[in-house]
């Protein structure tokens, strides 16, 4: 059996997301960082970084989210979520979902990093400017990606796709206005995708019980 552990609202949501796309049976353990569970004897040994989301299956332990729906996805082709391996499409799945993490997420999380998440006297308030610079490059950057077709690879969606939406949901989340309607659209019509509507509801629940 599959287990997720992972916390509500985090970078976890990207596995719950592939799980529900993949319709997997699996158990969600959910992981209190608040509480300092990320430290953890059970998480440490899972993870040295003490970092979600962990996806563990029989003798496999993954970290990293990106790796996490990439490998779900290859064990269910059947799924259409991630394009043949050696093939064209490939390529261009890899660049986006590095894009994605390297790119995208970086400048932003940067931003968050520095405007809510580190402790207080970590935090430095001009590096939002720079950030803030690097971020809307790369959204120029995805907005192209996006003019003339529906999702990043392939005329279907991937886990690229899922990847580019969580992280245009976090720029929402922290009020990080880009201005794109491309990608705003881009974003909501991929969240209608009833996997997505059903890992929210799940993400919501455990934040609830976690209060
Ligand atoms: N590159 C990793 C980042 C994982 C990560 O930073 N997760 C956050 C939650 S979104 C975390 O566990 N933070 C706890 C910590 O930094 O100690 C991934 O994409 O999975």
């Amino acid at each position: 059996m599959i287990t997720l552990y992972g916390m509500p609202h985090t970078r976890s949501f990207r596995a719950l997301w592939a799980l529900e796309e993949i319709g997997a049976e699996y158990q969600y353990r959910v992981i209190n960082l608040g509480k300092g569970e990320g430290s953890s004897a059970e998480l440490l040994a899972l993870n040295p970084s003490g970092k979600l989301p962990v996806l563990t299956d029989v003798d496999l332990v993954l970290t990293e989210s990106a790796a996490i729906c990439t490998y779900l996805a290859d064990c269910h082709p059947d799924k259409n979520l991630t394009p043949g391996y050696g093939t064209l499409d490939r390529a261009r799945y890899n660049q986006w979902c590095y894009f994605v993490l390297t790119e995208l997420e970086q400048p932003l999380w940067t931003m968050g990093k520095h405007k809510f998440a580190l402790p207080k006297e970590y935090r430095v308030r001009e590096v939002q400017k720079t950030a803030g610079f690097e971020f809307m490059r790369a959204i120029r950057i995805l907005e192209e990606g996006l003019k003339e077709r529906s999702f990043l690879v392939s005329e279907h969606f991937t886990m690229a796709d899922l990847l580019a939406v969580h992280t245009l949901s976090w720029a929402q989340a922290f009020k990080i206005d880009h201005g794109s309607l491309l990608l705003d659209s881009y974003r909501d019509r991929i969240r209608q995708r009833e996997a997505w509507q059903r890992a929210q509801a799940i993400d919501d629940e455990k934040k609830g019980e976690m209060a």
